[in-house]
């Protein structure tokens, strides 16, 4: 039977990330993607496109809740990304938990900032709003920037040394008690690293690929959605964290010589037949 996916995720209008690519991804895996946007902006809000405008839908995801709750609506998955604030991280704690049943995983992308830095508008308070959420979740999947935040392990949120990697982890392991998955880590010149932890039995997976290019807006999206769709197609789990990697890095060698393609976003598309044969 096909699978039911909530992406609880923003919808930005122009440069591909959020739901503009967990929606093609996931729907292009088999699964029905239902989309609960937290917020509507004109762009992303990373560099590139000036000052954005934002429509918060914090009020409008609670009625659509009750009105699912009303349906006896069920998720095999539910995948959260950007929350703009900490009230609305409360507000997806909530739903997440009205909607999780023993089944459902829980993917927790916790966005909070890249290439070192928190993104515009967080503050220390939407940090401890995504712990709440890691907590809970079966899956985590932070850059190197948001493991640096979430576990106060300093970074430049590109290198990392394989020790401190390790400790990284385990900080990580203190918050979520599930499967950890750090991406975008260089431990090694030129070798781009996704590292995974599985806290049922410690054991740590390095899966490296070379670096193409810095980093690409939106990248982090299509990894997260990649990796849920696969991991659902009961896939094994770093066998769907391989596919992943390897999604992300194909779409990166096609859009690397797009000039727009640095805050416009990755040019995934002519690849989402490699997700539907898989
Ligand atoms: O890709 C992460 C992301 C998602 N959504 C919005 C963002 C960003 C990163 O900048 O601004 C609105």
């Amino acid at each position: 039977m096909q699978k039911r996916v909530l992406a609880i995720n923003d919808i930005s209008c122009i440069g591909k990330c959020s739901l503009t690519v967990a929606l093609p991804i996931i729907s292009a895996a088999g699964h029905e993607c239902v989309i609960l946007p937290t917020a509507l902006l004109s762009t992303h809000t990373a560099q590139g496109f000036g000052n954005f405008v934002a429509f918060n839908m914090t009020d409008e995801m609670k009625k659509i809740a009750n009105h699912w709750a009303d349906m006896d609506t069920r998720f095999d998955a539910i995948y959260t990304g950007y929350i703009l604030s900490p009230d609305q991280a409360d507000c997806v704690y909530d739903i997440v938990t009205r909607f999780k049943s023993e089944e459902t995983l829980l993917m927790v992308d916790p966005v909070l900032g890249d290439s070192g830095k928190l993104y515009r508008g967080f503050t220390e308070d939407n940090i401890s709003a995504i712990k709440k959420l890691c907590a809970i979740a079966d899956v985590i999947t932070p850059n190197l920037t948001e493991g640096s935040l979430l576990t106060g392990i300093k970074s430049d949120g590109v290198h990392l040394s394989k020790s401190d990697a390790e400790k990284m982890l385990d900080g990580l392991a203190k918050i979520c008690h599930g499967k950890i998955v750090l991406t975008g880590v260089e431990c090694e010149e030129n070798v781009i690293s996704t590292i995974t932890r599985d806290c049922e039995t410690g054991e740590t997976v390095f899966h490296n690929q070379p670096r193409i290019v810095g980093s690409l807006h939106g990248s982090g999206d299509i990894f997260t959605s990649v990796l849920t769709a696969t991991y659902l197609n009961d896939a094994d789990f770093d066998v769907a964290v391989s596919a992943a990697d390897g999604f992300v890095h194909r779409a990166i060698s096609e859009s690397k010589d797009d000039p727009d393609g640095r805050w416009y976003g990755v040019n995934f598309e002519k690849l989402l037949k490699d997700i539907t044969e898989r």
